[in-house]
């Protein structure tokens, strides 16, 4: 090879690269850098959504379409930097559902696991398989993968949740299934039967009929009553953890692992005046402000945090979260999906 001068050899390149790309073909010395980044890079951005104004929407929404014409009536909280894709972070999807007295989101189920995190309201339901979950504010209840679920709403108010879902991940794979039963599924089991068999650290026998649950995702409700109860006594016999608070995650009792296989769940409580070091994580993270007051800083920009704000903090962003007030949080993220696939790291 002659030794080229760069203008020369630039243009024998681009020469080259456009008789190849009619047949899909590209040289990767001129995006390596950008794929095989030396640390995380992502579009998505902090952003922190004030409750009061979503849930005005939502309500607005409520008066124009019902939540059986809209089979599921939410509003996406969409990353600001992944416009059009309905994603939070790269791999998860939030929104915000609201179900009006009377009303029943009809029956489905698909590939994507989903959590509800409950915003405001008391007694309305997600049933998951024909078994009612009763709803009440700041419960965790998890629809996962292929099961049937419907919501309703025999309560007297206005009903709204976080929903937390791996859309975007299930995207990723092409691995979308949906199926629709309409309506609400025939009742299985009374409300809480799931709980008392799984819950407790019990199990009925396997191979029994007692054990009508799928055996890999037999629970499907955490109460706020519960979680928030050990939460308290922990913050109470120990120190917090510097870069976490107290934290506690919730976990499936068939394997002890994260509540779903894409998606991990738990809650903080940083004492009054308490500020954590500065942490940085590979999962994106969507968090809930169920108690107190504070700020989250972003890679140094200060969001505050009031009860039933939400926040989403990048991959790989520093976060600095500093209590107020006694500050609760709950928050989920794809660390299940990343821990699987020896992605996750913390620093
Ligand atoms: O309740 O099943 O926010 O399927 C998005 C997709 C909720 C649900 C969402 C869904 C659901």
């Amino acid at each position: 090879m002659d030794t080229p001068t760069p203008d020369s050899q630039r243009a024998a390149l681009e020469a080259l690269y456009a008789e190849m790309r009619p047949q899909s073909l590209y040289p990767l010395w001129e995006v390596l850098h950008a794929l095989v980044t030396p640390q995380p890079g992502t579009a998505a951005r902090a952003w922190r959504w004030d409750y009061a104004s979503a849930r005005e929407y939502l309500l607005r929404a409520g008066g124009m379409i019902s939540a059986e014409q809209a089979e599921r009536r939410v509003l996406i909280l969409e990353n600001p930097g992944l416009a059009g894709t309905s994603a939070i972070t790269n791999s998860l999807y939030a929104g915000l559902q609201l179900i009006l007295p009377g009303e029943v989101a009809p029956c489905h189920r698909h590939t994507q696991s989903a959590l509800r995190f409950v915003m405001e309201g008391e007694g309305a339901h997600t049933a998951v398989d024909g078994e009612r979950a009763v709803m009440r504010p700041f419960d965790l209840v998890l629809t996962p993968n292929w099961q049937w679920h419907d919501h309703g709403n025999d309560s007297a108010s206005p009903m709204i949740w976080l929903d937390g879902l791996d859309i975007p991940t299930v995207r990723f794979y092409a691995a979308s299934f949906a199926e629709r039963m309409g309506g609400e599924h025939p009742a299985t089991a009374a409300a809480g039967d799931t709980a008392a068999r799984y819950g407790r650290n019990l199990r009925p026998f396997l191979g029994s009929a007692a054990a009508r649950r799928p055996q890999a995702q037999p629970l499907f409700h955490y109460p706020y009553a519960e979680w928030r109860e050990s939460l308290g006594l922990m913050a109470r016999s120990e120190m917090p953890d510097t870069a976490l608070g107290h934290a506690l995650e919730f976990r499936n009792p068939a394997d002890g692992g994260p509540v779903m296989p894409t998606i991990s769940a738990h809650v903080r409580l940083l004492p009054s005046g308490f500020a954590t070091r500065p942490r940085r994580a590979t999962d994106g993270t969507v968090f809930v402000v169920v108690e107190g007051s504070g700020q989250a800083l972003v890679d140094g920009v200060a969001h505050s945090l009031a009860p039933r704000d939400l926040l989403v903090v990048p991959s790989w962003a520093e976060l600095v979260l500093e209590a107020g007030s006694e500050l609760v949080l709950f928050a989920y993220s794809d660390r299940a999906a990343q821990e699987k696939l020896g992605l996750f790291r913390e620093a």
